[in-house]
């Protein structure tokens, strides 16, 4: 009985993902759980405008917003009351896409500006912005139809980008400096460059995640079938060890 449920309780546990989000700091977080809900208590719900419900990178329906190039989500998260000039910030998404032109996958100061953007491009680069200044771009095409992994920040004077929880180029942070008012997924305010691929799980934190949080954030999101067989194959092991062992004590 005892071997039952461990093994039903290790299928639950190895076959959905671990959910490892760091909350301390955490000022938005959107993970599209059927609804649009902000998962960091601040309220601010997620507005759709056109994006269509998606099945996520483990196969679960409904559970990522896909974007057909005409579509946003707003985000109405007010940075201009969570920030001061040049604070600490952490932006984490995952996105999954085979866009072969400039499109937005977040911007804030949808106005316009660059203010913390990410970008995929032409060639397939991702390209991140931050307070106006390029926080870099990553080592490699990311339109390959496969879901990634990206996080990007600055601790107040350092910035930082990293693709599947591995360091990527990066820039220096420009002095130049707007708190948004909300972000916007898909698209700018003026409509251009709208995005066709998924978005899921948007994370917005006011101070630098360290790498360990932010590959975490990468690795316990990434469903692994051959640990899940792994751990089945020695959980059973466990067990049948424990029972031989009973049985010579006995
Ligand atoms: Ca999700
Ligand atoms: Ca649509």
């Amino acid at each position: 009985m005892l071997r039952i449920t461990l093994l039903l309780f290790s299928l639950l546990f190895f076959s959905y993902p671990v959910v490892a989000i760091p909350t301390n700091g955490l000022i938005g977080g959107w993970v599209f759980s059927g609804d649009e809900t902000d998962i960091s208590g601040n309220g601010n719900t997620g507005i759709v405008d056109g994006a269509t419900r998606t099945s996520d990178r483990f196969g679960v329906s409904g559970s990522a917003y896909s974007f057909d190039g005409n579509d946003k989500i707003i985000l109405p998260l007010d940075l201009t009351t969570e920030l001061n000039a040049g604070d600490p910030i952490t932006l984490s998404l995952w996105f999954q896409t085979t866009s072969a032109s400039s499109q937005i996958l977040l911007a804030g100061n949808p106005g316009g500006g660059p203010d913390f953007l990410s970008l995929v491009r032409s060639d397939g680069l991702i390209q991140t912005r931050l307070y106006g200044g390029s926080a870099g771009f990553s080592d490699s095409p990311l339109n390959d139809g496969q879901w990634h992994h990206m996080a990007w920040g600055t601790d107040g004077s350092t910035s930082f980008y990293f693709i599947d929880g591995e360091v990527q180029v990066t820039a220096p942070v420009a002095s130049t400096f707007n708190r948004e008012i909300e972000l916007w997924l898909g698209t700018r305010l003026s409509g251009d460059l709208r995005y066709i691929g998924q978005l899921d799980d948007v994370l917005v934190y006011d101070r630098a995640l360290s790498t360990l949080e932010i590959s975490e954030l990468a690795d316990n999101f990434i469903p692994e079938p051959s640990s899940l067989i792994l751990s089945l194959l020695s959980l059973s092991c466990l067990c049948r060890f424990g029972k031989s062992k009973e049985r010579k004590v006995m």
